[in-house]
């Protein structure tokens, strides 16, 4: 009943669920360019990111309150401080970048392991499809330790945190859409 009620406000623009999201993943891997695409619907030409920043972005019925985090060394430190009554993590990854896999595994696997994280839905988006030589899905899926995902569309979970990786480049804007389609509805 409820559902149903608030599906009709958010069909009218009415009604926002509101989430705190963060973008996570190495140096490089697009975190700042999908900031931007999903904000004012450009690709810019980003630099690496020195100061955490945060957007509010609308997509579908949520409004997301997205903090693009700065991924190399230095900046992972402050990771932590976001954890904090966060709806959901993006983890993004350079899929061209295989000297990388590994790092990429451990932050992946440090964030999934932590307990301030624990039941927070994780969507991995395996970036930059668009260059030759980009692994394929099941590649990274072997190489990240995901090969036991919640599963794509609409799947309801129980006790398990919702966890799936989608394919995209930020650049052809493909495939992050899916995933975003994806996470909002265990938001
Ligand atoms: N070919 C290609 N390049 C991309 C894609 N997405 C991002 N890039 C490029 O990858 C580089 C890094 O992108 P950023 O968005 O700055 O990466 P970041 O994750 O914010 O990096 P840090 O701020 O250092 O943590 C930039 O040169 C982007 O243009 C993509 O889908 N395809
Ligand atoms: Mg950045």
């Amino acid at each position: 009943m409820f559902e149903w009620f608030w599906n009709i406000l958010s069909s009218l623009g009415l009604y926002y669920k509101n989430a705190k999201i963060l973008f996570l993943g190495l140096d490089n891997a697009g975190k700042t360019t999908l900031m931007h695409i999903l904000r004012d619907d450009r690709l810019v030409q980003a630099t690496p990111t020195q100061q955490p920043t945060a957007e509010e972005v609308i997509i579908g019925s949520v409004r997301f309150r997205a903090f693009d985090l700065g991924g190399h060394a230095a900046a992972r430190q402050v990771w932590r401080n976001y954890y904090t009554t966060v709806d959901a993590v993006v983890f993004l990854v350079d899929s061209c970048d295989r000297e990388r896999f590994t790092e990429a595994r451990q932050e992946l696997g440090q964030l999934l392991d932590d307990t301030n994280l624990a039941d927070v839905p994780f969507l991995v988006l395996g970036n930059k499809i668009d260059l030759a030589g980009a692994a394929s899905e099941d590649e990274l899926r072997q190489i990240l330790g995901l090969q036991m995902t919640t599963g794509k569309g609409t799947v309801a979970v129980q006790d398990v945190r919702p966890l799936e990786i989608f394919m995209c480049s930020l650049v052809r804007k493909i495939g992050y859409g899916d995933g975003f389609r994806w996470v909002s509805q265990y938001i």
